[in-house]
């Protein structure tokens, strides 16, 4: 497909741009095509928070870093849209954290998988995690190919890092006894209410705040990481998100005469 010319004085210029850039990863098998319609669902969430990080997620990001820095063997899954908004992004947290990365795809192919570990160490990565038959174990109970999990990685892991995920997953890791941070900016979907951290914020945001976040409590003390852990609820936390979305229609709703 062409490139088109987005003008720059354009009002949804970064929107735009957003889709062009996602319709390019479509062509270089990096997204998966359902991956374009799971875009313009978190875009109209996205459009609900003004497009700004909304203020009951410092909470979760903070809870989500300290859950990263007390974890032994942390994990970033990487899906699709994750690999194709922001690879970059992806393994500075990768790096801050010491967490490995791990492709793990619904729609999974061996041609994806490598397109997306392409990509992920183009930006930097050093290892990828569940590429091909390094993928030989799986989550229990889970019919779809995202059940397949790499031993070294996924499968050895305390916390997993899902963001933009289905909620068959989540379900699985929490069964197997690991901790699962999502970032999903529908408050209300099953990932969302089933993950122990949630961050209800766009990826694309939410990467550099908890890279910082990261950073600016690695000289905490474990028990400062595990207060901090134990002051989080995230039913809570996604009720203040849903109460944030109600409070922000009242403020911008129309009035009628
Ligand atoms: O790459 P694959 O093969 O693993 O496939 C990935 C997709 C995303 C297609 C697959 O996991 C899927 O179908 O996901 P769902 O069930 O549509 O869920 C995706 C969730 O991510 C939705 O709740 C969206 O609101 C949310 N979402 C979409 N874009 C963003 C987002 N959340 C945060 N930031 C975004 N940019």
């Amino acid at each position: 497909m062409d490139n088109i010319q987005v003008p720059e004085d354009h009002p949804r210029y970064q929107s735009i741009t957003t889709r062009e850039k996602l319709i390019r990863a479509m062509d270089d098998r990096i997204l998966a095509p359902a991956g374009l319609i799971a875009h313009g669902r978190g875009e109209a969430f996205d459009y609900l928070f003004g497009e700004e990080t909304p203020a009951p997620a410092a909470a979760a990001l903070t809870a989500a870093a300290a859950c990263l820095l007390t974890a032994k063997h942390p994990v970033l899954s990487v899906n699709g849209n994750v690999a194709a908004l922001c690879p970059e992004e992806l393994v500075k947290l990768s790096e801050a954290s010491e967490a490995v990365l791990e492709v793990n795809l619904f729609y999974r192919s061996l041609e994806r998988e490598k397109a997306i570990e392409k990509v992920l160490l183009q930006a930097g990565a050093r290892e990828v995690l569940g590429i091909g038959e390094k993928a030989s174990e799986t989550v229990p109970e889970i019919g779809s190919e995202r059940r397949r999990i790499d031993p070294g990685g996924i499968g050895r892991a305390d916390v997993v890092f899902v963001p933009l995920e289905d909620g068959d997953r989540t379900e699985g890791l929490i069964a197997m006894g690991k901790t699962v941070i999502t970032v999903d900016l529908n408050p209300l979907s099953r990932t969302s209410r089933k993950s122990s951290i949630t961050i209800v914020d766009n990826i694309v945001r939410v990467l550099p705040l908890l890279t910082a976040e990261v950073v600016r409590l690695k000289g905490h003390s474990a028990e400062e990481l595990q207060g901090i852990l134990k002051g989080f609820s995230n039913p809570r936390n996604l009720k203040g998100m849903t109460d944030y979305i109600a409070e922000r229609m009242k403020k911008i709703s129309f009035k009628g005469e």
